[in-house]
């Protein structure tokens, strides 16, 4: 499979994308003599026409980095030691098989991270070994990122629908700072904010460079569900909702609009900070510009500690307004058919009885547990031991919350084995690690399809150059594993290529047809009469704005303000120790999470991490801008610089995570969760702050 197969001098430009983050930009690799050297953004792209972010443009710097692992290493006496894949491999099977024999296979755990469930080929290649060698304890990012937003669709519309709005007359930023994370909707927002009367909604603690050009709404962290209800109140009491979509396509419209009486703006004002006069006027916005498109931040709301009922609660605003299934609203694209590798077990995983909403929906489970119980399992042993864990396409030792207890329960497992192409603060933790490839190095299926786009298109991922020493595909890694454990009839695939066309399969798509398109083809057209088309597949074949599926399961039928488990209300002697709200993981648009820190053009433009304050938090604790300051919750203190600013509320700090020198999860807690789904609550944690010396 090499890749660089250009004659000396020669450039060629090949056509690919990136997955240094979810959106799947495509690009144009000039490669000469085996090696990236310049990237541009490819015209032809449906997402990102063209453009890139500064992540992008400076792949080449990714591609030649240093830093690569290049062997296989184990850990001895404290020191990392070259060993043959052989070796390597012998000896994680080994464990395993052992791990297997004395405690069963439940107590072997996989990590997928978010560079694992985002790349198909290494999501459905672990997902395989896990069947293949029978543990359920397959956990990953998807229990603290978008997949609630998947089963918050699944549970009201039966499918899962994406934004859809580029042709939107009002768009309502919830918790999303395009900017720093879609710089593709960003750049588009702003063009149609300029020339096309687009009106702009923007929801969120903090005042974003979008939020300056429309309407902002500086929602206290963790009340957006009361904000919605709020909304809802406006929109119902006053008729401007879409009484026909209503009538023909919902169940429980009734005791919604007796819910919602509730919730005036006048007491939603109190609980979530932001005044009646913009909860209305925002409400009447949003009802009365069709189409309206809510763009909910990938992770903000699930975030917020009631993680299912607000997205939720999305749902119903986009369907009673009449935007669900139209242009320049919400679209259910149809999905592409791939070859599905899962090997059903039959032992639920971890966090299975305790969040049963979010490991399955209508039957059909959730391919992963729930990652947040696992630390605790482990450090217990209860209901039963877990001695192994296996990590790839992550770095859970830092983006994981809570840190100091996911290290503890690391070291106390038996056996941790890492695959990454870089060394990790987790690698450092593991016995063995193996280098692995990066998507420049190795063939793949790029799809733009689900939280930042429902474009039904796919494209063929080049393999650009070749890898560095001995770096491996991830799918070559399970094979090889799988096969010296005796599991090799599940894996019978030798090369990437033969990999991506049995993954195509049931697609109706070929290979040599991706092959003859190397810009990538719609597989579908984009569909908006989905609902006479397919229907919406939930029980009562409508829109379920009253969920007797959730009250089943004894929670909130229609989504309903809980205060987080930890809040200035819900904990109030807490918050007289810890009087301020502390929001993590704001995206930055020179990092993907703890990835790319080894890179001087990304350091050049952020050096450091920042915690924002506003002057009045500021002036209270004694402390002016740029200074080094504590940030302290009841788990953890970290420093960094303070960045006093007006943008951010008065009462919250905004702090970005991913950065090990000042690790926003030594301040987070595993035990602050949504009681419904397990998602952890790191938006709106008790904190304060002071000078650092
Ligand atoms: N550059 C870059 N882009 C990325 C990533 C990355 O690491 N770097 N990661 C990717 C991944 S995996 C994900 S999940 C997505 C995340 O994507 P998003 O979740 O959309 O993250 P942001 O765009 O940073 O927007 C989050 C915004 O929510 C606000 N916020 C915080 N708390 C609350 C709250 O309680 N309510 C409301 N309404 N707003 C709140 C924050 O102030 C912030 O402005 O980004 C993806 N894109
Ligand atoms: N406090 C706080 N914590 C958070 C968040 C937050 O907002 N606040 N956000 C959370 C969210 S939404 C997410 S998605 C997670 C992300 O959590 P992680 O997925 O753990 O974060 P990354 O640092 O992106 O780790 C990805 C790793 O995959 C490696 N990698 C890259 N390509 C490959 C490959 O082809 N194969 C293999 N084997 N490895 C590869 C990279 O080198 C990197 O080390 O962080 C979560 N943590
Ligand atoms: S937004 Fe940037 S990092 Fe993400 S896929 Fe596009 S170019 Fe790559
Ligand atoms: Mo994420």
């Amino acid at each position: 499979m090499s890749a660089a197969n250009s004659s000396s001098g020669e450039t060629k430009v090949i056509k690919s994308d990136c997955i240094l983050c979810v959106s799947g930009c495509g690009i144009d690799a000039y490669v000469q003599d085996g090696k990236l050297v310049k990237v541009e953004g490819m015209a032809e792209h449906p997402l990102n026409k063209g453009k890139l972010c500064p992540r992008g443009y400076n792949l080449v710097e990714y591609a030649n980095a240093e830093e690569r692992l290049k062997y296989p290493m184990k850990k001895e006496d404290g020191e990392w030691k070259r060993i043959s894949w052989d070796e390597a491999l012998d000896t994680i099977a080994a464990k395993l098989m052992k791990i297997k024999e004395e405690y069963g296979a439940h107590a072997v755990s996989i990590f997928n991270g978010s560079m694992a469930v985002e790349n198909i080929e290494l999501a459905s290649f672990t997902q395989r070994f896990k069947g293949a060698f029978g543990t359920p304890n397959l956990i990953s990012v998807e229990s603290i990122c978008f997949r609630i937003r998947v089963i918050a669709h699944l549970l009201t519309y039966g499918r899962f629908t994406s934004e859809d709005p580029e042709t939107a007359a009002c768009i309502v930023l919830w918790g999303n700072n395009p900017d720093q994370s879609r710089f593709m909707w960003a750049d588009m927002i702003r063009e149609r904010v300029a020339n096309a009367g687009l009106r702009l909604i923007a929801i969120d603690p903090k005042r974003t460079e979008m939020a300056k050009l429309g309407l902002h709404l500086q929602v206290r962290p963790g009340t957006d569900v009361a904000l919605g209800l709020g909304m809802l109140n406006v929109i119902i009491s006053e008729g401007l909702y879409d009484r026909e979509f209503v009538d023909q396509y919902t169940i429980g419209f009734d005791q919604l609009k007796e819910h919602v009486k509730e919730y005036p703006p006048e007491k939603v004002a109190e609980i979530t900070w932001v005044p009646a006069s913009d909860i209305k006027h925002a409400a009447r916005m949003m009802a009365t510009n069709k189409p309206m498109c809510i763009i909910p931040g990938t992770c903000s709301l699930a975030h917020s500690g009631s993680a299912l009922q607000a997205e939720r609660l999305l749902c119903i605003i986009q369907a009673v307004t009449g935007n669900l299934d139209v242009p320049g609203g919400w679209a259910m694209t149809p999905l592409v058919k791939l070859t599905d590798l899962r090997i059903p077990v039959e032992e639920a995983p971890v966090g299975a009885a305790e969040y049963p909403v979010f490991y399955k929906t209508w039957g059909r489970p959730v391919p992963y547990g729930q990652s947040m119980p696992w630390a605790d399992q482990v450090l217990s042993e209860k209901p039963y031991p877990i001695k192994a864990l296996i990590v790839t396409g992550g770095n859970p030792a830092l983006t994981m919350p809570e840190t100091r207890k996911f290290v503890a329960a690391l070291n106390k497992l038996d056996f941790v084995a890492v695959i990454n192409p870089f060394m990790t603060e987790t690698a450092e933790l593991a016995d063995i690690v193996l280098p692995a490839c990066t998507f420049l190095e190795k063939m793949g299926l790029g799809m733009v399809y689900g939280i930042n786009a429902g474009l039904p298109y796919l494209i063929l991922r080049k393999p650009l150059i070749d890898p560095p020493g001995e770096a491996w595909a991830d799918w070559k890694f399970w094979t090889e594993l799988a096969r010296r454990m005796g599991l090799g009839e599940y894996f019978p695939w030798n090369t990437d290529r033969e990999v991506v066309s049995m993954l195509l399969e049931p697609s109706g798509v070929t290979i040599e047809q991706l092959e003859e398109n190397p810009c990538g083809i719609f597989y579908a057209e984009k569909n908006y009469n989905a609902r006479e088309n397919f229907g919406f597949r939930t029980p009562s074949k409508k829109v379920e704005l009253y969920s007797q599926a959730l009250k089943d399961e004894g929670h909130d039928p229609i989504p309903t303000h809980r205060e987080p488990v930890q809040s200035p209300i819900s904990t109030p002697e807490l918050a007289r120790e810890y009087p301020l709200l502390l929001v993590t993981g704001a995206r930055m648009k020179e990092f993907t999470h703890s990835q790319l820190r080894m890179m001087t053009s990304m350091r050049r433009s952020a050096p450091e991490p920042f915690a924002e304050i506003h002057p009045a938090a500021a002036r209270d604790n004694g402390i002016v801008d740029g200074e080094m300051i504590y940030v302290e919750t009841r788990k953890g203190s970290i420093q960094m610089k303070a960045r006093v600013t007006e943008d951010v509320a008065p009462r919250v700090v905004s702090i970005p995570h991913g950065w090990a020198i000042a690790n926003a999860n030594e301040l987070t807690d595993l035990d602050a969760r949504d009681p419904v789904s397990g998602y952890p609550l790191l938006k709106g944690l008790l904190c304060r702050i002071r000078k650092a010396n």
